[in-house]
């Protein structure tokens, strides 16, 4: 029986690579789908597009930020002055630190340094209130990172918080401080434990490594149910480190799992990165449909087209540093984001129905790094003058524009202008069967109205026609700039020119 059932499921797996070869291709063109469709046990449990209320605010966050925090951040990606791993980044992963550069007995002391995280500068107010200054809508905290380390004082392992000398539940402060400030909170958790002796990575095939990997998975579903009891108003679970083969092979355990968390916290939103089905397809099933809520994907990259995402919602997770999740003391010699590239990514993201969501690795003590302080402040700055074209918007279907990126609300269209034309006229394109048109606009900036000229440069076999808005050259920013246009409709001169007769 037990040999049958391997059988099926290479026989399954090897028509799933036949038939789709999308596994691994979702984040780089437009979705596959498999040409066949293959019976499955272990699909979605949602439907896609949801429409309760955490799901519309979802879409509506624009903004979002991420924080990893935990004892990563004492080293701060260094050790007595040597950079992790030739100051590469990911420096939550200095535990994983080897070879000649690594510090003698380098894991043993990476695992005794929460007997140092006091984190004596921590306010998670301080936390809440930067990132509502910033125009963050929503929060995602790790609770747990791949070292297993948790920031709340779990039953269910003694590598807590409240072994470290501070002591206290670090998630609850932070989700009780982002909750006043009326900022959603979703808590990551890494089901990856690199400390956890129950942990594989493989498959398990002997009864003992069943055992384990089974106490494990109990383990795992403890901690997921005492987090929603302890921390009832999130409003979403951001899963990581759930791509090894252990994992993959427990697919009865997480689809049942997974029917638990929603039916005890309603409307949980939960992205595709939580558990795959019985052919091992992880975020998108073996049929081309989405394993979760949205599409948990787009970490450090963004569909080029909107068209790639197939009218999914998602979000795209952005550090500052490349690829600098926790805290990194020295950011010197790397290029690091500006807040311009951050609007930049950010309108990109919205501009096609997703959220940009920055990262912020505080030090051990609880502080931002300078560097995050600087941009939460100047892109706050922006945000309070230009948030509207962020908030609550979706894509437009207009012709994508060379000048910026469009955001739509009703019959506002919102351009985002980060290449500012040098003549002044920021022309806008508008297929010539469109029933709305510009037809006045102004600067969200000073909120100064501006001129809407029809330019219909006459272009023969033209599908588009063209209006111009003229910006004064008095006004200069030296940042991205919003111009609010309303859309209406359009003046009944009609376009039609005769064919040219050649
Ligand atoms: O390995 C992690 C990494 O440390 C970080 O937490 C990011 C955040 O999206 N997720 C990982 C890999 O996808």
């Amino acid at each position: 029986m037990y040999m049958r059932n391997i059988i099926k499921r290479i026989a399954l797996s090897t028509l799933f690579i036949s038939t789709c070869s999308c596994v691994w291709a979702q984040w780089t063109g437009p979705k596959k789908k498999p040409a066949e469709q293959v019976e499955l046990k272990y699909g979605p449990i949602t439907p896609t597009n949801r429409k309760d209320a955490n799901m519309e605010a979802f879409r509506d966050y624009g903004l979002g930020q991420f924080i990893h925090w935990g004892v990563y951040a004492i080293p701060g990606n260094e050790w007595e002055g040597v950079s992790a791993r030739g100051g590469a980044a990911a420096s939550e992963w200095i535990r994983t630190w080897r070879g000649p550069t690594a510090p003698k007995g380098w894991q043993n002391i990476y695992d005794n340094l929460y007997k140092q995280f006091e984190a004596k500068d921590f306010d998670a107010k301080k936390w809440a209130k930067q990132a509502k200054e910033m125009g963050a809508k929503y929060l995602i905290f790790t609770t747990k990172h791949h070292d297993g380390f948790a920031l709340w004082p779990t039953k269910y392992s003694d590598y807590n918080i409240t072994k470290s000398p501070y002591k206290k539940d670090i998630v609850k402060e932070v989700v009780d401080a982002y909750t006043a400030e009326g900022i959603d909170v979703y808590l990551y958790f890494s089901v990856l434990e690199w400390n956890n002796p129950d942990y594989l990575y493989a498959e398990p095939k002997t009864t003992e490594e069943n055992e384990k990997f089974n106490r494990f998975l109990k383990y795992t579903r403890n901690q997921l149910l005492e987090l929603l009891d302890n921390y009832p108003q999130v409003k979403g679970l951001w899963f990581d480190g759930t791509w090894d083969a252990s994992w993959k092979s427990a697919y009865d355990f997480t689809y049942q799992l997974e029917k638990e968390l929603r039916d005890k916290h309603k409307d949980l939103v939960i992205g595709s990165r939580f558990r795959n089905d019985e052919n091992g397809a992880r975020h998108f099933d073996s049929n081309g449909a989405l394993l979760g809520d949205y599409e948990q994907g787009w970490e450090r990259k963004f569909p080029q087209d909107y068209a790639w995402l197939d009218g999914n919602d998602w979000d795209a997770v952005m550090t500052i540093p490349p690829n600098g999740w926790g805290y990194m003391k020295d950011w010197t010699g790397l290029y690091t984001k500006t807040t311009d590239d951050i609007i930049d990514l950010m309108m990109q993201s919205v501009s096609m129905n997703g959220n940009l969501v920055l990262n912020f690795g505080p030090d051990g003590n609880g502080l931002m790094h300078p560097g995050e302080d600087i941009i939460a402040k100047e892109l706050g700055d922006w945000m309070k003058i230009n948030g509207e074209a962020v908030y609550g918007v979706r894509h437009s279907d207009l012709p994508v524009s060379k000048l910026g990126y469009y955001t739509q609300k009703g019959e506002d269209l919102y351009l985002t202008v980060i290449n500012r034309p040098v003549n002044n006229n920021v022309r806008i394109t508008v297929p010539k069967v469109a029933t709305e048109v510009p037809v006045a606009a102004l600067l969200l900036d000073g909120l100064q109205s501006l001129g809407v000229k029809h330019a219909d440069i006459g272009l023969d076999l033209d599908k588009n026609t063209y209006y111009d808005i003229t910006l004064p050259k008095s006004f200069q920013s030296d940042r991205a700039f919003v111009i609010k246009i309303k859309m209406g409709a359009p003046n009944s001169k009609s376009d039609r020119l005769m064919d040219a007769k050649m």
